[in-house]
């Protein structure tokens, strides 16, 4: 594999970004320390069947703790940045009121200590630990919502701006919304439509008045964004039944969140599908106008990509009748990932390339892409993960090509830093470049986190 593996950022300019990524609630544990008070993830993780395992994020990787080590390790690693998220539970308990200095002493001893090895901090504001109290008071699905986030942003601000100057609102609203209040898989577990449609206008309306909110506190000039996980989304066919399965796919699952916040208006083909399911986006004067404040950049967090059909197949059930037309997914003869996601990193230069087109003069980052393989780690706790390098290796080499197709991506993050709390999943998945051992919390880097290091290296001394 070693000849396969070199020269995966040939193209690259030196000046490209290079970071690793994590979130508050599937590293840091100490969830009841200083102050902290239960998020959303908490109070799911205790639903019976919720989390494979039952597992929780109570300890996780222990971050919260061994902070200054995985700092050394982050540097070690050779990167530009490091993409984090502040836990909004931990510097606003309960999701209202003032700010909780012991929580936030957290984060800005981090920030200090980034910047200290010479990382930039990346910083996310919400990766969807919503303290439950703003859930029990309805959550995303209410407008309230919106303002309590934008409140906790400036917060956020006004302790870290002096040093922060890369800020991201919100990490992926299709999650939160659809997985979180249709799908029920992710926390809060609820399972409906119109209530989903609600959380995606309230999590855009929270992500405008925060940017407003930012603008106007930081001390000094900063780089705003929102980050939002999109694939591809090609048709089976050109039928027009396929076509149009694409189309609503890419609508909900990209545009319903791209064309407000770059164009300022919702597309009237979404809105038109969504008013023949029963749902509406909750929109009410200056909403738009919010949720269009300017960004800096766009963030793209892209693991896969999916071919849909309008079609049925041979004795499928009738569409169901809830306004939904029928679409199905088209299962792709490609190697997956132990998530089971399909790879293909073609989708990656095809979306940035779209991306470019559609929604020109917004600098692109590629905010998380990275796989799940099914590591076997020897006794001193090294994986030789060829599978994951090259997932690395082929996808960053997609996003070379979308440069040279016209897109301005301007960075790459590795997800994860480490092995951690996978969600749904709980530590079953493993999506780190450094092996979490959670018996003992070792760290021990993989073959993959050697080869990332060994390509940014590359990458920084070429003459481009
Ligand atoms: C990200 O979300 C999260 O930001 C991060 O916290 C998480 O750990 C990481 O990804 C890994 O999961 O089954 O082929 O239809 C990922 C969002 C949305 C990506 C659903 C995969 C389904 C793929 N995911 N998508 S498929």
């Amino acid at each position: 594999p070693a000849t396969a593996l070199a020269g995966a950022a040939d193209g690259l300019p030196a000046d490209f970004l290079w970071g690793v990524a994590t979130s508050s609630y599937q590293i840091e544990g100490a969830v009841q320390e200083d102050g902290r008070t239960p998020s959303i993830w908490d109070t799911f993780c205790r639903v019976p069947g919720a989390v494979v395992d039952g597992d929780n994020g109570d300890i996780a990787c222990d971050h919260y703790h061994r902070m200054p080590e995985d700092v050394a390790m982050i540097a070690d690693l050779g990167v530009d940045a490091y993409r984090f998220s502040v836990a909004w539970p931990r510097v606003q308990p309960g999701g209202r009121g003032p700010a909780n200095a012991r929580g936030l002493a957290f984060y800005d001893r981090l920030v200090d200590q980034l910047l200290d090895k010479g990382v930039l901090p990346w910083i996310t504001l919400y990766h969807w630990d919503l303290p439950q109290e703003l859930e029990d008071a309805g959550g995303w699905p209410e407008r309230d919502t919106a303002h309590r986030f934008a409140d906790y942003s400036e917060l956020v601000m006004d302790a870290l701006g002096d040093r922060v100057r890369h800020w991201t609102t919100l990490n992926e609203p299709w999650c939160s919304a659809m997985l979180g209040y249709d799908q029920g898989h992710h926390a809060p577990g609820r399972k409906h439509f119109p209530d989903a449609m609600k959380a995606v206008h309230h999590l855009l309306l929270g992500h405008g008045l925060a940017a407003q909110r930012l603008r106007a506190a930081a001390p000094q000039p900063i780089q705003l964004g929102i980050t939002l996980n999109m694939g591809n989304s090609y048709p089976a066919s050109d039928h027009p039944a396929d076509v149009d399965a694409a189309r609503r796919a890419d609508g909900l699952g990209a545009r319903i969140y791209l064309d407000p916040l770059v164009h300022g208006r919702y597309p009237a083909d979404v809105v038109a599908d969504l008013a023949r399911r029963g749902a509406e986006l909750p929109v009410q004067d200056g909403d738009l106008e919010a949720i269009a404040t300017p960004l800096d950049l766009l963030g793209v967090n892209y693991y896969s990509s999916h071919v849909f059909s309008g079609l049925p197949e041979d004795g499928e059930a009738a569409p169901a009748a809830d306004g939904e037309p029928f679409s199905r997914l088209v299962k792709q003869d490609l190697p997956v990932t132990a998530m089971g996601w399909d790879i293909i990193p073609r989708g990656l230069t095809d979306l940035l390339t779209r991306l470019g087109r559609d929604y020109p003069g917004l600098p692109l980052y590629i905010t998380e892409n990275g796989a799940a393989f099914d590591d076997t780690a020897d006794a001193d706790g090294s994986v030789q993960d060829d599978d994951r390098t090259a997932y690395f290796a082929d996808h960053i080499r997609a996003v070379a090509a979308a440069r040279t197709a016209g897109a301005d991506v301007r960075g790459y993050f590795a997800w994860s830093l480490m092995d951690n709390f996978e969600w749904a999943f709980g530590y079953d998945k493993r999506f780190g470049l450094v092996r979490v051992d959670y018996d003992t919390q070792r760290r021990t880097p993989k073959q993959s986190a050697l080869w990332f290091r060994d390509t940014i290296r590359e990458s920084r001394t070429r003459q481009s």
